[in-house]
This record gives C-alpha cells, sequence and structure tokens, in this order.
C-alpha cells in the first residue's frame, strides 16, 4: 500500500489549507507534521528537502513537492478532479486562479495596520461580491450544471466552496444576491467527503485569530512592521 502523502506546515490554515480541502475532496487520507516553531522550521530547511526553504511541502509518491499551486495541480490531475480534457483545464485554471486571488487577499488580511482593518475588509468583501462570485454564478447559472466545469465534481468546485466559507466567516449572508452559489453550497457541503472534512476534529484548521498569527509570525520571522499598507 502507497504511503499516506505527509504535509508539512505550521499549524494553520495559510497556504496549505487549499492542499488539505482537495485531498478531503479526493478521498485520501494524509498526515500532517506541524511545526511550533521557528527552530522546529529551521530543522527543516537544515534537512535540504525544500527546494526553496518554504514551505507548504507535501511528501507523496516519492517527492518532496513545494509550491502550492504545483502541489494542488499534481492532486487535482491525480485524482481526477483536473477536467477531462485541456479545455476543462483552462477552465479550471482559471476559475481556481481568481479564487486563489481572493483566497491571498484574506490570508494577508491579518497583516493589515489596525487603522486601515476596515478599508480592506470592505475591498476584500467587494471583490468577492462584484468581482468573483458574479463570474461562478454566470457560469452555474448558464450551463444550468450542478458543477463549475464538465458536471463532474473538479478542483474548481473545491476551491469555490473553501472560498466561499472564508468570505462567509468575514461577513455572514455574503451569499444572499447569490441564489447559484448558495445551491452550489448546499450541494457541494452534502457531499460525504466534503462533509467529512467540515466535521470539528478533522484536519479542516481554524481561521486566523491574534493568538495563531502571532506563532506564524514567530516562525517565519516576520518582522513586526511588516504590514499591509493597501489591500489593492
Ligand atoms: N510561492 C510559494 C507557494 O505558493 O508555495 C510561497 C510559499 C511561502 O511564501 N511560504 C511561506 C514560507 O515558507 C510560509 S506561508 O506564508 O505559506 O505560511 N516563508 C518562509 C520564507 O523564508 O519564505
Amino acid at each position: 500500500m502507497a504511503a499516506k502523502p505527509k504535509l508539512y506546515y505550521f499549524n494553520g490554515r495559510g497556504r496549505m489549507e487549499s492542499v488539505r480541502w482537495l485531498l478531503a475532496a479526493a478521498g485520501v487520507e494524509y498526515e500532517e507534521v506541524l511545526f511550533k516553531t521557528a527552530e522546529d522550521f529551521e530543522n527543516l530547511i537544515k534537512g535540504g528537502i525544500l527546494m526553496y526553504q518554504q514551505v507548504p511541502m507535501v511528501e507523496m509518491d516519492g517527492m518532496y513537492m513545494v509550491q502550492t499551486r504545483a502541489i494542488l495541480k499534481y492532486i487535482a490531475a491525480k485524482y481526477d478532479l483536473y477536467g477531462k480534457d485541456l479545455k476543462e483545464r483552462a477552465m479550471i485554471d482559471m476559475y481556481v486562479e481568481g479564487m486563489r486571488d481572493l483566497n491571498d487577499m484574506i490570508m494577508l488580511f491579518p497583516f493589515s495596520l489596525p487603522e486601515e482593518k476596515q478599508k480592506n475588509l470592505n475591498y476584500i468583501l467587494g471583490r468577492a461580491t462584484q468581482r468573483f462570485f458574479p463570474v461562478y454564478e454566470k457560469a452555474l447559472k448558464d450551463h444550468g450544471k450542478n458543477y463549475l466545469v464538465g458536471n463532474q465534481l473538479s478542483w474548481a468546485d473545491v476551491q469555490l466552496l473553501e472560498v466561499i466559507l472564508m468570505v462567509e466567516e468575514l461577513k455572514a449572508g455574503v451569499l444572499c444576491a447569490f441564489p447559484k452559489l448558495q445551491e452550489f453550497k448546499a450541494r457541494v457541503i452534502k457531499l460525504p467527503r466534503i462533509q467529512k472534512f467540515l466535521q470539528p476534529g478533522s484536519p479542516r484548521k481554524p481561521p486566523v485569530d491574534d493568538a495563531s498569527f502571532e506563532v506564524s509570525r514567530k516562525i517565519y520571522k516576520i518582522d513586526k512592521n511588516f504590514v499591509l499598507k493597501h489591500m489593492s
């Protein structure tokens, strides 16, 4: 039996959370090596297996994979979540890249200057509801199918549910103007593998809070003065 993939990261969402989601949607069990301190991370770097001295890193199929997109693409392709031909893949990529743009803004949001938090939050919510969600709403409405691409679950659907839930954590009810996305969410949440991942006690990580933000700052030695001046 092939060894379970092993995920190396800190004990938080960050860039690894989409990998956790995708493996869960693929029904793949995995182990996590969750480092807690800067020393743990330095030891991993000293081991020489991190191509760019960065995580996420996933040990899988005899590879030490880094770069989040490369990891996600490999998993999507391996577990038939990446379309049936090049055109479907291109569509999945286009959808996913938009979702990642939104996801990245939310990931960086805790770095906002305190006095700019509200402005940045408004910016993210504006982008979600005026730029990104309308695209997925229209796609679902136009083709009338259950999933974004090819009428079967793909990486794009998994990433969409992940980012919808993240935006809802910032503002409940944000889907009120998006009936197709509401239906989509209700449908995908019910898929057994997704349902399992959403249960308490699964490897899914909670939203960032002040304490976990400080832990990650210390692990990566991120300067206190590193703040995001403008979300845009
Ligand atoms: N392009 C890379 C990817 O997408 O995987 C960026 C990886 C990255 O910046 N990782 C951070 C890191 O290792 C950790 S995290 O931001 O994902 O939590 N930082 C340490 C460093 O020296 O860059």
